[in-house]
């Protein structure tokens, strides 16, 4: 994957990273043993085996040691995020197909003990001794009806998913510790959920635990919007004890109820159509990927597009690590045969022959991700009937911020368009925020908060649009006027670097001068300059002196010492954090 720099000039060490990589992919990527990548993984006090995933961050700061220059990968996105929609002379051979779950819930709260619980207790194929999986989803039997569960639990994975253009998942079944109760990813996860209108069932775990108190959480969850059957709501609630598998067999017959009624149904007869969710390159295998099948029989023998990939299935293999000549909706499978590594969401269809492949591909690397929901463009986008409804994420200082906010905002209903809050929470604006961002074609707003340095990158990579206010009226007025296309072309504030206070020096002639160590990024002359001590904003003004030594410089990057004078400021502190930035027109 080196790829030639803008400027046209090859430059061989750049790497482009995926928002998070398998220690075994980065080790493709830059083409470096992966135990080499494991020993400086240590050395950065990260203990990774060979398929551990690791962020962006991690895998960036490996490959600087490398050589490599990082860059972040734009996801592929493809077209619509949605499920496989059927034509009309296509809906007389559906068949109900098993539903695919994802387990999500807060951290601790039980989620991978409930996989190993379910896999125990009902996987299909004793004879291959139990439970010894091979791809990221396995299938469970339970009355003769089977289920499918997705191996990745978490909001993260599913809505990194529907990021990429793929919605594979039918159920989410949300995991709340009866001892801990809803917790702030409790929240999240219902966000994420709901947002991409997928069921909610509730496990209420650890009931085994003497100070479980599972009343309680469901007076949370109703405080939460999630009302359950027992109080009168719709929601499926069933107490479990992954520990002692107690209540496993009840929340998977209940899973099947709600299956029922969501009628999740398929044309096992026609050509396959399916979803990458893991894919590989395998030293002796070669490309190697697991796909979830959505519709129609993947059969060995066919031909697939996957992605820009394509080739013709050598040999499957099913969860169990099993040979197997035939894949059904919902199934996974490890399927063997394609030319090239497809991407994690990527479609598989099968195809006729080569010639219908290639011109597949093809129309694969023509497609453009349709262009986000910005506040600049929302007026363009609603006039034209692409947008009726804004998705907002809200992120703000402190909860009691948010109310006054999300009110303000729905109100601001026009007969084209409506505002929808699709998440809020207090604290800065993280990567998960900006994914759900992209999935939904959504926008994130934060009041008196900032968004984490992951989150900006992607943000930027994937063309998410961030505002920050600090007033509520400016806020809400803004969006009201993009709403109706009144609003001015706006200023937006590009961040170009960041440094710590080290110490505090005297100078005869400008006052105090702040040494600094840039931490990222880079400082210039000129720039503009913020201090922040912890959540405050000390001041704002322009970098009016920049030393290296006793030489005055322009700029100085990451990595580096220097002496930065702030115009109109002394009272510097050391552990201050200056953040240089410079605002840009937009659109
Ligand atoms: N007593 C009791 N402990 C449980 C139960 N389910 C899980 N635990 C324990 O709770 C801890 C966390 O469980 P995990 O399954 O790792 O939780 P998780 O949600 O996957 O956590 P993360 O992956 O870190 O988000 C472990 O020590 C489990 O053994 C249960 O039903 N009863
Ligand atoms: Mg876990």
């Amino acid at each position: 994957m080196v790829k030639a720099s803008k400027s046209g000039e090859p430059k061989a060490n750049l790497v482009e990273i995926p928002h998070s990589v398998a220690v075994r992919q980065l080790a493709d990527l830059m083409q470096v043993s992966a135990i080499d990548i494991i020993k400086q993984l240590m050395r950065d006090g990260i203990f990774a085996n060979i398929n551990q995933v690791i962020d962006y961050e991690a895998a960036a700061a490996v490959a600087a040691a490398f050589g490599y220059e990082a860059q972040l990968k734009p996801l592929a996105v493809s077209g619509e995020s949605r499920r496989y929609r059927y034509r009309e002379e296509e809906l007389g051979g559906l068949r109900l197909r098993p539903p695919v779950v994802t387990i999500m819930g807060h951290v601790n709260h039980g989620k991978t003990r409930l996989l190993d619980a379910i896999r125990q207790t009902n996987v299909m194929d004793t004879e291959a001794g139990g439970i010894t999986q091979h791809i990221g989803a396995y299938q469970v039997e339970v009355n003769g009806q089977k289920i499918t569960f997705l191996d990745t639990p978490g909001h993260e994975a599913f809505t990194a998913m529907r990021a990429r253009g793929a919605q594979v998942t039918d159920i989410t079944i949300l995991v709340v510790a009866a001892d801990d109760g809803v917790m702030p990813q409790t929240l999240e996860a219902i966000d994420h959920t709901q947002a991409a209108g997928v069921p909610i069932v509730v496990a209420i775990n650890k009931i085994d635990k003497p100070e479980a108190n599972p009343e309680l959480v469901k007076q949370q969850l109703a405080d939460a919007g999630l009302v359950i059957e027992e109080w009168g709501g719709d929601v499926v609630c069933v107490p479990i004890s992954a520990k002692q598998k107690e209540g496993i067999s009840e929340l998977l017959e209940n899973l099947l109820v709600v299956a029922e009624m969501e009628e999740l149904r398929a044309d096992p007869s026609r050509p396959a159509v399916g979803v990458v969710i893991e894919a590989e390159l395998d030293k002796s295998k070669g490309p190697l990927a697991t796909v979830l099948i959505q519709t129609g029989t993947l059969k060995v023998g066919d031909t697939v597009v996957v992605g820009g990939a394509w080739g013709r299935i050598r040999a499957m293999f099913n969860d169990m690590g099993k040979r197997v000549r035939r894949a059904e909706p919902s199934m996974p499978v490890e399927i063997l045969g394609l030319n090239s590594v497809p991407q994690v969401g990527d479609t598989l269809t099968a195809v006729a022959g080569e010639h219908q492949a290639r011109a597949l591909i093809q129309k694969h690397q023509q497609e453009r991700p349709p262009k986000a929901v910005s506040l600049d463009n929302l007026y363009e986008q609603i006039s034209a009937g692409q947008v009726k409804e804004l998705d907002v994420i809200l992120k703000a200082d402190v909860q009691g911020s948010i109310e006054p906010i999300r009110s303000s905002l729905e109100r601001l209903v026009t007969d084209e368009v409506q505002v929808r809050i699709i998440h809020s929470g207090s604290g800065n604006i993280t990567e998960s925020d900006v994914m759900l961002a992209i999935a939904s074609k959504g926008l994130v707003i934060g009041f008196g908060t900032s968004a984490e340095a992951g989150a900006r990158r992607l943000a930027e990579v994937e063309g998410v649009d961030i505002r920050l206010y600090d007033v509520i009226y400016n806020l809400v007025d803004d969006v009201e006027k993009a709403l109706k296309g009144m609003l001015e072309p706006h200023y937006v504030e590009v961040i170009e670097g960041r440094a710590e206070l080290k110490a505090v020096f005297s100078s005869s002639k400008k006052g105090k001068v702040a040494g600094v160590n840039v931490a990222e990024g880079k400082v210039s002359r000129g720039a503009s300059v913020r201090v922040r001590r912890g959540e405050q904003i000390v001041y704002e003004s322009v970098v009016n002196s920049l030393r290296r030594f006793k030489d005055d410089v322009t700029e100085v990057t990451a990595g580096y010492e220097c002496g930065v004078g702030i115009k109109d400021f002394n009272d510097f502190e050391v552990g201050d954090i200056l953040e240089f930035f410079r605002r840009e027109r937009a659109g």
